[in-house]
Parts: structure tokens; sequence; C-alpha cells
């Protein structure tokens, strides 16, 4: 087909893929929430139903893209995690950014009578997003680690900020109140003062929102005898004689195999990986990522 003459402006649009091998995080965050939160009233330090509809919405992403592995969330924010090999958009930068921010933000309108049912929204909110790469497991870690860390300094400040609020100091007394102070002190304002034991307060609130998928394809709960029908049908892998399952088969083709010398089975037979799996369902944890444990528990994530 001939070109048009104006073709050539197509040229002005320059590459931008982000380097393979790395880890890719898309952070997206509320434009101006500081209005946004108060306009639409959100109750303070924390609104449930503001941070419920953040979670709807990411998980909305991690149905949509598979190639999320997980994601956290806190306050305006939320971070999302690609596979380091992952190909989307061939790791075009711009594409896996406005993508992801797009169809967030739509989904946190889409939602967001659900959570408001009293408060609809009074302007179209919007979210900004960047990408950042990262080359290794340890920058990941201490990236989440980051971001989770943030979440407690926040909630800590916030929730002994808005207490000497409620209690009749106003914004700037409460700020100067606080200056100075370490986590031990607004700890032990907190409890002292309102009564408050910090640590009693929703996890959600002092360790923000971590979406993954649950391993559902991990779990293989075919009855034994459709395992080995299936792995006949699979053909080839490496099931020793001995292999009790393979014993027991009283099937034609099991027994040609093994007169021909060759015993070759398929013992896991689809058994995707959890974040390839597409049936995983996909859960909303506030919990310590900090920990070893919890990249110990999916070491799928790191690889
Ligand atoms: P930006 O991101 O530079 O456009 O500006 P903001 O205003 O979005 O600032 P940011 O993202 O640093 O801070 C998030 C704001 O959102 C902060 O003012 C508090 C507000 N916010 C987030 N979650 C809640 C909530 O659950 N309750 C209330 N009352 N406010 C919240
Ligand atoms: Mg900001
Ligand atoms: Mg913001
Ligand atoms: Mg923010
Ligand atoms: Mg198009």
């Amino acid at each position: 087909m001939a070109k048009s003459r104006f073709e050539y402006v197509r040229n002005y649009e320059l590459p931008d893929p982000l380097m393979p091998g790395t880890f890719i995080v898309v952070r997206i965050d509320g434009r101006g929430f500081h209005k946004f939160s108060d306009t639409h009233l959100f109750e303070k330090p924390n609104d449930k139903r503001a941070l419920d509809l953040m979670d709807q919405a990411a998980r909305t992403v991690l149905d949509e893209y598979k190639d999320v592995i997980m994601a956290f969330g806190e306050s305006d924010e939320y971070s999302f995690l690609l596979k380091k090999n992952t190909k989307l958009y061939n790791r075009r930068r711009s594409k896996i950014s406005s993508s992801i921010v797009s169809l967030f933000t739509s989904a946190y309108v889409f939602h967001w009578l659900t959570y408001f049912p009293d408060n609809p929204l009074r302007y179209p909110p919007s979210f900004d997003s960047r990408v950042v790469v990262y080359p290794g497991e340890k920058e990941i870690r201490d990236y989440f680690a980051w971001r989770q860390a943030d979440t407690h300094i926040n909630n800590l400040y916030n929730t002994a900020f808005w207490a000497l609020v409620k209690d009749g100091q106003s914004t700037t007394e409460a700020n100067k109140t606080l200056q100075g102070t370490d986590s031990k002190d607004k700890n032990e304002l907190l409890f002292s003062k309102y009564g408050i034991n910090y640590n009693n307060l929703p996890e959600q609130y002092r360790k923000g929102s971590i979406c993954v998928r649950r391993p559902a394809t991990l779990v293989d709960d075919r009855q034994p005898q459709q395992q080995i029908e299936e792995s006949i049908t699979a053909g080839v892998s490496n099931v020793s004689i001995d292999d009790p399952a393979v014993g027991s088969v009283e099937d034609d083709s099991v027994s040609q195999t093994r007169i021909n010398g060759v015993i070759r089975k398929e013992k896991k037979i689809k058994k995707a990986k959890p974040y390839e799996g597409i049936d995983g369902e996909i859960v909303v944890l506030h919990e310590d990522i900090i920990r070893d444990g919890f990249w110990k528990e999916r070491p799928w994530f790191l690889q």
C-alpha cells in the first residue's frame, strides 16, 4: 500500500523500551488527593471505604494483567510489580504505564458508588503514574519495604495528629506538639492520653494492602486415576518405574510403553506457576512485607 505524504511524522514517535531482565514497578498516586479527600468527606486519618476502593481498583489491574504479580497500596497510591521477564507491550514504558493507570482510574470511578453509596463523585479523580526498573531481588524487597515503612510512619503520625485535633488542638498546635517526637513518644501519647493502643488498630491502616494471587493452580486436586490418564496423554517425562502410580495402572498404553523398555510419563501436568494461574483468586492481605517470610513463601515472585 502506498504511503501518504504525511506518514513521515511517525518517525517522531521514539521507542521507549525498558531494559530486559529487570523488575518493572509501576506506581500510581492520586492527584491532589488532599483536596479530593476533603471534598468527598473522607474520614480522618483513615477512611476504610476509600482504602477498600483503592484495593478494588488494584484487583481489577491484577485481574486484567496477568504479568502483574503483586501490588502494594497505601493512602492514595499503589505499586504494581511486573514479573521480571514480562513481554507486556514489548516492555514499552509509556504503554505499560498509561494502560495500568488508566485501568486503575476507571475501575476507581466504576466502583465508587459501591463504596460511597451516599456520597456521589463531585468531580473526576485522576492518578499519575511512573515506572521504575530495578535490577534485582534486593532492590525490589527494599522498594516494598520502603513503601510499607512509609505507611507505618505516616499512619502513626496521622493517628496522633488527628487524635490531638479531635481533642481540640488546632492543626498548627497539633503539628507543633508532634514536632521532634519519635515513634515511642507517639505510641505513648496515644496510649496515655487517648487510651489508643496503636498496635490494635486495623492492619490495613498500619501495614497497607498487598494484592496477590492465591496459588490455586498449585493444588492438584484431580483424582489419582485421572492424573495418570492425563499423564499418559501428556507423554514425556521422567517418572521412575518404581513410581507407585505407574505400577498400579492397568492400561494398554502403559504396558506397551514398558515393553518398549521406556517409561516416559508426565507427572506434573498443567501445574502452572501461581503467577501464571489465570484462575488464581486475587486476595488482599494486610501483613508484613518487610520480613523474609513473605518472600520466601512466594519464591516465584522474584524469579
Ligand atoms: P499529589 O499526589 O502531589 O498530587 O498531591 P496529594 O494531595 O495527592 O498528596 P499525597 O499523595 O502526598 O498525599 C495523599 C493525600 O490523600 C493526603 O493529603 C491524605 C489524603 N488521603 C489519602 N487517604 C486518605 C484517607 O483514608 N482519609 C483521608 N482523610 N485522607 C486521605
Ligand atoms: Mg505526591
Ligand atoms: Mg497524591
Ligand atoms: Mg500519595
Ligand atoms: Mg488504537
